[in-house]
């Protein structure tokens, strides 16, 4: 561990750090090592002033520490069921407007062909989120999880971001909990990080004027972590945010992880700017997106795992992530169509052999989970649930320590 120290004071000397700035770094490497938590003011600092490969390397420390060698990936299907929206993100190329050429809403049948096609590829999860229809009423969307469920009793959803719910309380005039309990009735299990884009209310108000505000969202996962459902979390980054709204965006979702402790990975998400209103920026680099991967992993010491999105990452982006605290590079994820819409060059699916190459490579061992982070264990086109990843570290840390005694 030394060696790593050391290493890291030696980048920092040719780095055009300060001495300041470099004692400043010693004492947060220190901090890392020692699993202390970093906090706010010191993130701004690595996020602003600390080269990508320093990140990488202390990031890495921890990834190791909670994950050791694993790297997860899952088989999953999305299945957006409307793109209609009433909101108008600057940030979205997906959404459409009621009347628009390209506007789809999803037939039950059209719901069950998506569901039969999962079924046969051996997904064990559906990733379903959708525009806020203008004309759809609550029950539509609780329809849609019902005829999942009937298609497939064994299939994990994992569906509605926190700014759905949030609408269906609007047009339920319900609470939070009656909506999720309805949901959670239906055969939601469990629920995506999106619609989190960045807390900072100045920054949402220019990306996302009239959607539900940080502490709605935070709400929402907040009342479903009560339920007993384990939600992901999500920051979208590369737009007009600065590294303080990052670092903000970070810190409250560890302060409602210390409550909760319901969230299960966070993914940062890279915008992709093509075909929407912000389209004049430019997208975040591959250095950029990196550094995310790294800073997300040092400032959520609570966080079990960190994902590196490959869609929206791109394949090479995703596998050297996996060296940049990165734990989880998503899954099979056919017909994804938020990213693609927006430009991204990603295939809409990769195969199972293709995960374990990418992951292989990267000096990692592949391990398929579940939405809840259980291992899948395969026999033909069948699976079953396995014992917890957690296990597997334990196992392989158990493993370690014996090799040195
Ligand atoms: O909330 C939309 C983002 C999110 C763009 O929980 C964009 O496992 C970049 O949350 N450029 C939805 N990003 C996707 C999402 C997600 C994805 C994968 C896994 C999980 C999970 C969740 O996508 C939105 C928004 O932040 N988004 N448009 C865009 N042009």
């Amino acid at each position: 561990m030394s060696a790593v120290l050391d290493g890291i004071a030696q980048a920092a000397r040719s780095s055009g750090l300060t001495a300041d700035e470099r004692r400043r770094l010693a004492r947060i490497a220190e901090q890392v090592m020692a699993g202390e938590r970093i906090a706010a003011e010191d993130g701004v600092f690595l996020d602003r002033r600390v080269d990508v490969l320093t990140l990488g390397r202390l990031a890495n420390i921890v990834r190791q520490r909670k994950n050791a060698h694993f790297a997860y990936y899952n088989t999953n299907v999305h299945l957006n069921p409307t793109n209609v929206c009433v909101y108008r993100c600057r940030f979205c190329a997906f959404r459409a407007d009621l009347r628009s050429e390209k506007a789809f809403v999803f037939s039950d049948d059209m719901i069950r062909e998506r569901v039969r096609e999962a079924s046969a590829a051996g997904a064990t999860e559906i990733h379903v989120v959708g525009g806020l229809h203008h004309l759809k009423k609550f029950d539509w969307y609780l329809n849609v999880i019902r005829v999942i469920r009937e298609t497939d009793p064994r299939i994990h959803i994992k569906a509605w971001t926190a700014v759905e719910i949030h609408w269906f309380s609007y047009l339920t005039r319900k609470p939070y909990q009656w909506v999720l309990r309805q949901m959670i009735d239906a055969g939601v299990g469990s629920m995506p990080g999106g619609g989190a884009e960045i807390f900072d209310p100045q920054i949402r108000s220019r990306i996302c004027e009239h959607k539900s505000d940080a502490e709605a969202w935070l709400e929402v996962h907040r009342t479903a972590h009560r339920l007993g459902l384990r939600t992901n979390a999500t920051m979208l980054y590369g737009h007009l945010e600065s590294a303080e709204h990052r670092i903000d965006h970070l810190c409250r979702l560890r302060k409602l992880q210390d409550e909760t402790g319901g969230f299960q990975t966070f993914i940062p998400l890279a915008f992709h700017p093509e075909h929407t209103g912000l389209a004049h920026l430019p997208r975040p680099t591959g250095l950029m997106d990196l550094k995310m991967l790294a800073l997300s992993r040092l400032m959520l010491d609570n966080f079990d795992h960190i994902k590196a999105y490959w869609i929206m990452l791109t394949e090479p982006v995703a596998q050297v992530g996996l060296s940049f605290g990165a734990d989880d590079i998503d899954g099979t994820v056919v017909h994804e169509l938020i990213y693609h819409d927006a430009g991204a060059k990603t295939p809409e699916g990769l195969t199972v052999a293709e995960l374990h190459r990418l992951i292989e490579e990267a000096g990692c061992v592949p391990v398929e989970r579940d939405t809840l982070y259980r291992t899948v264990i395969r026999d033909g086109r069948d699976w079953r649930i396995g014992p917890p990843v957690s296990e597997l570290v334990d196992t392989a840390r158990g493993s370690t320590a014996a090799v040195r005694a």
